[in-house]
């Protein structure tokens, strides 16, 4: 770039500074501070609320992993990363805070990005249907305003202000299959045997929780796993990578050299009065790490090491928003408040107040207010920072993995994350349920992710929380073939839901080729978007901005730059409504070999798309590569490609 383009780049991007802003990490430039009132906006210095006049035709998008549709408009988002598994569409927080709004009327659009790491709030027409307005929780913020002539240079804009998106590694891009309950080495090796029984692709195989010893991070339980790193080999002679998770919390316990460490460095988070914070989480009572401290950042990173060392190439960072089953603190005070109840004679309202102080004792906001860190020196009050600490415990491992293997792509997703998480991994949206709804919302949300840069993201396919259903499965998968991170995850006690245990087992297993084949447009069309500061996934409307009836289309989406997806999301369907904006080659996959074509002119139809099928749409002048399935990604040929075109 010549430098008068970049200067002429940097001056459609502006900054307004309030308070102390937090250096957070999100922005890779430097924009110079403008002095006044943000563009485009109201600001009450009394209410410390930014407000904006929506227009009637403005549509509003972005703020990545959030509910609801990909139009914002008529709901209130709290950027505030909750540990929360009841994705309801009146929440207003997820584990996410990726603060990027996109508002365009169709003729004139423009970006922000509110950089403020505490409790942001973005009432987007829910008090005032007519009114934008955007209140942090605590005024240290940098309020950026992005401009641009569409929303696809808005985007890139902001994505260059915010850096290139972490790539992970080709195998990353296969099919994995998670549940949190395999226990041991024979559970994951039953697995990895059933799926080459059945002939289904896979590339990974997650571990959860239990592969640790007494929940301890960066520990294998010996029994369970015995020689973990032969283990460790023997899957990957079979093509399978295997991926374990990675908890905030430290367990307290003599003995345990991470927690010994930490303790005597210093490393762990602390309270008012010095003493490092007593919460308790899956291993029972644990420190946090005090990931906003370099020094500390580089000591957890480097521990990924000693499953690196075991061959382990990837990795989930969960339980970082972070997530707080109670603190030793706040249940004293709660076994006070029951002995206060226990003595007095409890009425109605008294009954309630008591379940009240019982029913809110993990993730009390309260907690995030009793430890501090130290941050570039200045001591914070954790709530104030509150949606970084999942961005530097994953920035810790991002870091040691560059560090330690400068060569090597490494996989790296996270559950907490803020805007500049993105350079170091992806995200996984949490804990969803296996329903309807939810598949949905996946696939709402991940053109918002795609804007806000996480583009290495997904969903638990299937649904992680309550029992799936075969053609909910069907269905689900059929559209997580197009997502980058495509994992099959359910939680304990669930209905099991690996591909193979299913009837139809030779639709997923078409299912799963069909995504094989798909790696190279996939590959190609995401590092496309690393490259070029682009979406990977897009709303019609980003690309069709003047057609009017994009304006209103929320289950369609761009996949790359040539095709259309229309996945089926409601049950008991044996098609559904398709809008094409222009003229497009309809392919109806029965499987990689097994496919009809049909071109279909601008306009509404229905069409037809069985259980096992999946409708792509090829745009004007484009193709869409195949190439052979197989069993895994390193055995693709991606130079021997077959084409489906529509000159
Ligand atoms: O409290 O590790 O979102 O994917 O299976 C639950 C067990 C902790 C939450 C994660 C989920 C994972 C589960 N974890």
């Amino acid at each position: 770039m010549y430098l008068h383009e970049r200067t002429d780049e940097l001056e459609k991007i502006k900054r307004y500074d309030y308070g102390t802003p937090y250096d957070t990490g999100a922005v890779v430039q430097n924009i110079v501070i403008s002095e006044g009132v943000p563009e485009h906006f109201e600001y009450d210095d009394v209410s410390e609320t930014f407000s904006y006049r929506l227009k009637d035709r403005d549509l509003v998008f972005g703020l990545g992993e959030t509910l609801r549709g990909i139009n914002k408009r008529g709901w209130i988002y709290i950027s505030d990363n909750a540990d929360d598994p009841s994705h309801d569409e009146n929440k207003t927080s997820l584990y996410a805070s990726q603060n990027f709004l996109l508002i365009d009327d169709g003729r004139e659009a423009f970006g922000i990005f509110v950089d403020n790491p505490g409790s942001v709030t973005f009432d987007i027409g829910y008090s005032d249907m007519n009114v934008m307005s955007i209140h942090p929780m605590y005024n240290d913020t940098s309020f950026y305003v992005i401009e641009g002539s569409d929303p696809l240079e808005i985007v890139g804009r902001f994505r260059r202000l915010v850096g290139k998106s972490y790539v992970p590694p080709l195998w990353a891009f296969g099919y994995g299959q998670s549940r949190w309950g395999y226990k041991t080495a024979d559970d994951i090796r039953e697995v990895a045997a059933e799926y080459k029984k059945a002939g289904i692709p896979i590339d990974m195989i997650y571990m959860d929780i239990d592969y640790m010893q007494d929940f301890k991070d960066f520990t294998v339980n010996p029994e369970r796993f015995p020689d973990f790193e032969n283990f460790v080999s023997e899957m990957k002679k079979e093509g399978i990578h295997l991926v374990p998770i990675i908890d905030a919390g430290v367990k307290i316990e003599d003995g345990y050299d991470v927690y010994e460490e930490g303790k005597q460095k210093g490393y762990f988070c602390k309270k008012e009065d010095g003493t490092d914070l007593v919460a308790a989480v899956w291993p029972g009572k644990v420190h946090f790490p005090d990931f906003f401290k370099e020094e500390v950042r580089e000591w957890f990173g480097d521990k990924y090491g000693v499953l690196t060392d075991a061959g382990i190439e990837g990795f989930w960072n969960d339980m970082n928003e972070p997530a707080i089953f109670y603190t030793e603190d706040h249940l004293k005070e709660v076994f006070e408040q029951v002995k206060d109840f226990e003595n007095r004679e409890l009425d109605i309202w008294g009954f309630f107040d008591f379940k009240d102080v019982l029913g809110n004792i993990a993730n009390n906001p309260e907690d995030y207010k009793r430890f501090y860190h130290d941050f570039n020196g200045r001591k914070v009050r954790h709530d104030r920072v509150h949606n970084l600490y999942g961005f530097y415990m994953t920035r810790a491992a991002g870091e040691a993995f560059l560090r330690n293997h400068p060569d090597k792509k490494i996989l790296m997703f996270s559950r907490a994350s803020y805007t500049g998480m993105h350079r170091y991994g992806g995200i996984w949206t949490g804990d969803n349920t296996s329903r309807w709804s939810h598949l949905l919302l996946n696939i709402q949300m991940m053109p918002a992710l795609s804007m806000t840069g996480f583009l290495f993201s997904g969903a638990d396919i299937g649904g992680f929380g309550s029992n799936t259903a075969e053609d909910l499965m069907l269905r689900w998968v059929a559209f997580g073939i197009f997502t980058p991170l495509f994992r099959n995850h359910s939680a304990l006690g669930t209905r099991e839901q690996e591909l193979y245990r299913f009837k139809h087992t030779e639709d997923f297993k078409h299912l799963i080729e069909l995504r094989y084949a798909l790696i190279p447009y996939i590959y190609s069309s995401f590092m496309n978007a690393v490259e070029k500061d682009e979406m990977y996934m897009k709303p019609l409307y980003f690309e069709y901005r003047d057609v009017e009836r994009c304006r209103e289309i929320e289950d369609q989406l761009l996949v790359g730059d040539d095709i259309m997806i229309a996945p089926v999301y409601e049950q008991n369907r044996t098609g559904r409504n398709v809008y094409l904006p222009e003229k497009m080659k309809l392919v109806r996959f029965r499987s990689v070999t097994d496919y009809d074509e049909e071109i279909l002119d601008k306009g509404d139809h229905h069409i037809r798309a069985d259980l096992g099928e999946v409708l792509v749409f090829i745009r004007p002048g484009r193709r869409l590569p195949l190439a052979k399935p197989a069993g895994h990604v390193a055995e693709l040929d991606m130079k021997d490609l077959t084409f489906i075109s529509f000159e």
